[in-house]
């Protein structure tokens, strides 16, 4: 089957290349696997998402509903024991890249010492931490790589406690779907509780055996080597576990949510 066949019933003058191109970033994916080639068809995708591809609003939410699709395989495909890759000390990026949605001077600088990370929604404790608090719990480290969609990865050290350990002491309800993140810059993201409770994902408070710089995100980054690099956000201020989709700052402008890398 051409997979390019279903675009000519566009009526639309639709940049067709682009299209393609956006859906099959979408199905670029290990998801793949389980749908087959005969769903990269357009045709076939718009009849699976209910869509009728007659204009740009139709368009949007025809990717949407590709994306929310995508998430819910990555997410069935996601084996919580699977670990992602570890590196030796030799093989750390140095310097190692910064990267937000503005300029490194412009990284937020927190103040350690009235810093209180909120903690909210579905947890039994819905306490204040000081950075203190956060440093007593449990140590882990780990190398890994960093991969950014926008085409480079890195790989670093990274220092914290098991994201686990942390929401066990905060009561969450695990059975919630979502944990929610809000940022002292404006970034909010969001991940799935199976990524949470990863024995790879770590609540970060150094880099490379130094406390957090600012541009790395200070006080505390979520590192989580089996998601993409703005999956994991940085100067968290609030952490909040809910059933009602949080959304993240990329993902609201059409990246995929699940991220997984
Ligand atoms: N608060 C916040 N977190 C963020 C971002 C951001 O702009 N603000 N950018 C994300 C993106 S796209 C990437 S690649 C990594 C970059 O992290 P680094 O600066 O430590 O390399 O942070 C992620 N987390
Ligand atoms: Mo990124």
């Amino acid at each position: 089957m051409n997979p390019l066949k279903p675009v000519k019933k566009l009526r639309l003058d639709l940049d067709r290349e682009s299209l393609i191109i956006d859906v099959r970033r979408q199905l670029d994916m290990p998801s793949r696997r389980l749908f087959g080639q005969r769903i990269l068809t357009l045709g076939g995708l718009a009849m699976m998402t209910g869509c009728t591809l007659v204009d740009d609003k139709s368009v949007d939410n025809f990717l949407t509903r590709v994306s929310r699709m995508n998430d819910t395989v990555q997410g069935w495909l996601f084996d919580p024991n699977r670990l992602a890759p570890t590196y030796t000390e030799a093989q750390i990026t140095r310097p190692f890249p910064f990267n937000a949605f503005y300029d490194v001077d412009q990284a937020p600088e927190v103040n350690g010492d009235s810093f209180r990370l909120k903690v909210s929604g579905l947890v039994q404790n819905k306490s204040v931490w000081t950075l203190s608090d956060l440093y007593a719990l449990p140590k882990a480290e780990q190398i890994t790589r960093h991969i950014c969609v926008e085409g480079w990865s890195a790989i670093g050290r990274w220092g914290g406690t098991p994201f686990s350990e942390f929401l066990k002491r905060v009561g969450a309800d695990t059975s919630a779907k979502y944990i929610g993140f809000k940022c002292a810059d404006d970034y909010y993201e969001s991940i799935d509780m199976p990524t949470a409770l990863h024995p790879q994902t770590l609540l970060t408070f150094t880099y490379d055996g130094q406390r957090l710089p600012a541009k790395y995100g200070y006080p505390m980054k979520l590192r989580m080597p089996t998601k993409l690099g703005y999956k994991n956000p940085k100067h968290i201020m609030e952490i909040f576990v809910t059933n009602e989709f949080p959304g993240g700052y990329w993902v609201d402008q059409g990246y995929n949510w699940f991220g997984g890398s």
